[in-house]
């Protein structure tokens, strides 16, 4: 029996499974993790929701769904793999490479699958999380970690009627492939990274593509052809080349940071080229104006394709941008008064992304509830990762540490490289917990919401996902990304708090440690 299986038979008796690190999810962030701390030596099970690892990558099996960041960036630093086939690989190359690495480091047997975390909550007596899942299931930790990420629970627009469609309907994230979509009169709701993807992946299969448009999205050309082998033999064999190919790619995407965050206007340049991107596809100019966005550039993600606009130019597509107002058993019902009949409906409509965090009930100090903290002040941990009062609770991707312009695992890997030291720290310090301070965590997102002021997602003129209901950027981070690195390289021991030092030694080195 694995651990993973013993700690599954064990809980399902209703007996409680001891660990010293949870981590909850089996994406980059969770493996990543799990990784990190078998290095260190310090004990820890994965609770997945999923019979399969891989997060995103396992969930996201759309038509054409790949990765807009390159992978020789996009991939674990310590695991590079110098042969992907594409610049922009799609969702079952990268999957494999997610299921490779969990076999490699042999972390299977630390999985419980099936595992869907609902609560959890901190015991100030014992030091301890005590986290069930929603099987009724109990664990019991020192350290939590969430490699759950933002972008897991898709939304799916509460629209009338829409239980009583008739036909086939699915979000994106949730694809159905037993639904043939040949000959079929299929509607894709939404227009964002997901969306721009499907369209030309499906165009030549369906017999007519209405595509419900509430915002047009900025779109620039890329190309995605299979690397040449020779290219990826090289890149295999020269020592050196991959990873200068990686440090080129990271310093090209970090060049976008300035624009948008420091100064949104020169972004202009890219927009140019998106319009390019319209003008070469689509010649109908009323088209043309229906699919070209009125904010800057960059306030929402900036997409690439460069088969998307002849896919909406295409005569089988019907671009709609009036409201939709009911689904009916057979059919879309616009504000016009229009119904469009439809076999299948495609909900490309993103995640539940800053309220996320309502999905799992999470209680820190003195039972003191996150998530109504949250509602009341706003999505904030300190560097992105812990939450005063609530020790040894850490996020990967967690609050204001998303992306609009690299890639996600490098943050990711500065956050692992945080927790770890922060449980060494712990540990070194005879400690049992730690949290920020309120002052370091106060002090660190004021700093942040007034650079993000002045990015492109809070001035650009555009709503999106990335602001919460009052306007503020809960999601991305508001600098360069070596700036977070640099920030979360070593943890500031006078930004934290410790708990469960005891007395006498322990309680004084803790002291003279933070006090240093
Ligand atoms: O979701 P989105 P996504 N009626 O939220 C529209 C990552 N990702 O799944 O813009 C009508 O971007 C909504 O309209 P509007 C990436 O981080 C990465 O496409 O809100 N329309 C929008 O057009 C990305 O940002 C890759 O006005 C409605 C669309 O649905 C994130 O996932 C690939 C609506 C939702 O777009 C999410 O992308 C794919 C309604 N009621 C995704 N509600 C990579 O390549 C929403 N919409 C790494």
């Amino acid at each position: 029996m694995t651990v993973a299986e013993l700690a599954a038979d064990r809980a399902t008796r209703r007996a409680p499974v001891h660990t010293r690190a949870l981590i909850i999810g089996t994406g980059f962030s969770g493996l990543g993790m799990a990784i990190a701390l078998q290095r260190q030596g310090v004990d820890f099970l994965i609770l997945e929701k999923a019979d399969e690892v891989g997060g995103t990558w396992r969930d996201n099996s759309y038509p054409g769904c790949a990765c807009d960041i390159p992978s020789h960036l996009y991939s674990f630093s310590f695991e590079p793999k110098p042969d992907w086939k594409h610049l922009f690989s799609y969702q079952d190359e990268i999957w494999d490479y997610l299921k490779g690495v969990t076999d490699k480091y042999g972390l299977r047997r630390y999985i419980v699958f099936n595992s869907l975390v609902d609560r959890g909550h901190w015991d100030d007596e014992e030091y301890r999380w005590h986290v069930f899942t929603v099987d009724g299931r109990e664990y019991v930790a020192q350290f939590l970690i969430s490699g759950a990420g933002a972008l897991h629970i898709p939304s799916i627009p509460d629209i009338e009627g829409r239980d009583e469609f008739r036909g086939a309907a699915f979000h994106s994230a949730q694809w159905d492939h037993s639904v043939d979509l040949t000959g079929k009169r299929v509607a894709v709701i939404g227009t964002g990274a997901s969306a721009i993807q499907i369209v030309p992946e499906i165009i030549d299969r369906v017999g007519q593509l209405q595509l419900y448009q509430r915002t047009p999205a900025w779109v620039v050309p890329r190309t995605n052809e299979e690397l040449p082998e020779r290219l990826r033999r090289a890149l295999t064999n020269i020592p050196g080349l991959a990873l200068a190919l990686r440090t080129a790619i990271y310093w090209g995407q970090e060049a976008l940071a300035y624009g948008m965050t420091k100064r949104p206007a020169t972004l202009k340049i890219i927009e140019a080229l998106a319009k390019w991107n319209i003008r070469r596809s689509v010649k109908d100019p009323e088209l043309r104006r229906k699919l070209t966005p009125r904010y800057r550039i960059g306030c929402k993600r900036i997409l690439n394709s460069s088969t998307y606009y002849r896919a909406v130019a295409d005569p089988k597509t019907e671009l709609i941008t009036d409201r939709i107002t009911r689904i009916t058993p057979d059919g879309i019902v616009t504000a016009d008064g229009t119904e469009r009949r439809v076999d299948v409906i495609v909900f490309a409509t993103g995640f539940h992304v800053t309220d996320s965090f309502t999905y799992v009930q999470i209680k820190g100090m003195h039972g003191e509830d996150l998530v109504d903290r949250w509602n009341r002040e706003g999505l904030a941990a300190h560097r992105g990762i812990t939450v005063a009062d609530v020790p040894n609770l850490f996020f990967l991707l967690g609050p204001n540490t998303g992306l609009g312009h690299n890639s996600v695992v490098f943050m990711i890997e500065s956050q692992i490289r945080y927790v770890a030291e922060a449980i060494a720290v712990c540990d070194r310090l005879g400690a049992q917990a730690l949290a920020p301070t309120r002052e370091a965590q106060d002090r660190f997102n004021a700093e942040l919401q007034h650079k993000l002021a002045r990015s492109v997602w809070n001035t650009g003129g555009c709503r999106s996902w990335y602001l919460d209901e009052h306007g503020n950027n809960r999601v991305l981070w508001g600098g360069y990304t070596w700036q977070y690195w640099a920030g979360t390289r070593s943890l500031k021991l006078g930004e934290y708090q410790f708990f469960g030092v005891g007395t006498g030694a322990a309680a004084d080195r803790a002291a003279l440690a933070v006090a240093e």
